[in-house]
């Protein structure tokens, strides 16, 4: 009997991907020695510059040395995991340098595993970045821009059975706020994931936009729906790194991306840093309990 519940327990981790998030973020405290987070982000194209400016690296290692994280498959992404104290709160936040797409044809559980894995190490806050097309035309490769909402278009969910979960503020509307207040010039937009690894056709782009998107990627909506099942608030900020198709009249290239990535570096660096800053600060006095 010790042996069967022995191989059922060892399927269990196999097979439950909620566990596997479990495995992780006890593999990430005894690494790091850090016991708790309080919130994590996700580096997606063009963003992975902005971790040094967090604060103070206390704890890096391979994505791959944790249970579930799979190495990464996109030049430009970095599969590392880190734990960063930031600086002037002392908070602690877990960067998720490695992300698993959707066209990598791993599954579902693989994709959101990031973000199951910070739920698990106690995170609240779960901030999304990617780089991306844009669809209005004034947003130059290189501006970065508040996710407002999102399209699923991918026809896969992380979620299975009757999980009916409300997604109606998905992009928490005051963690939007406080990246307002760092940046009063930041759009937001509707970001529609599309399943990848093609960019659109210009015909796809239109279809985009008629149905009401801002903004096209190929990853970050399964990420937010598990974040939201997860109880965690959803922070969202993409950098367009191109127009998508059929724009402008140029055609997409994988180095334009990272060119506009790394032109942009410094200021979503800026941001992002303020910007997690300021949702990490303890509450001031008089203020909200
Ligand atoms: I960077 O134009 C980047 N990722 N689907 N379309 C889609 N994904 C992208 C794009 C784009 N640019």
């Amino acid at each position: 009997m010790a042996v069967l519940r022995y191989l059922q327990s060892m399927t269990a981790s196999h097979t439950d991907p909620y566990q596997l998030a479990r495995d992780a973020a006890a593999a990430i405290a005894e690494a790091s020695g850090v016991p708790s987070h309080d919130l994590a982000l996700t580096l997606g194209s063009g963003w992975s510059g902005a971790a040094d400016l967090l604060g103070e690296t206390v704890w890096q290692a391979d994505a791959t040395s944790i249970p579930g994280f799979r190495p990464p498959a996109v030049a430009g992404h970095v599969g590392t995991l880190r734990s960063i104290q930031i600086e002037g709160t002392g908070a602690r936040a877990l960067v998720l340098g490695a992300r698993t797409h959707f066209y990598e044809g791993a599954g579902v559980d693989a994709v959101v595993h990031g973000v199951r894995t910070a739920a698990a190490t106690g995170a609240r806050t779960m901030v999304l970045t990617n780089g991306c097309g844009g669809i209005n035309p004034s947003w130059t490769p290189g501006t970065p821009v508040l996710i407002s909402d999102q399209i699923n278009f991918t026809g896969a969910t992380p979620l299975a059975g009757a999980n009916f979960v409300d997604l109606t503020d998905l992009y928490t509307p005051a963690l939007r706020e406080i990246a307002r207040e760092v940046d009063p010039s930041l759009d937001e937009g509707v970001y529609m994931q599309f399943s990848g690894p093609t960019y659109e056709t210009p015909a796809e782009v239109q279809m985009a936009k008629t149905i009401g998107a801002h903004l096209v990627g190929m990853s970050t909506a399964l990420e937010a729906i598990a974040a939201r099942e997860a109880g965690l608030d959803v922070l969202g900020i993409s950098l367009v790194t191109n127009l998508a198709a059929g724009i402008s009249g140029e055609k997409l290239s994988h180095e334009e991306v990272l060119e506009a990535g790394r032109e942009a570096g410094p200021r979503i660096s800026r941001l992002l840093a303020e910007t997690v800053r300021r949702i990490t600060a303890p509450a001031t006095a008089g203020g909200a309990a």
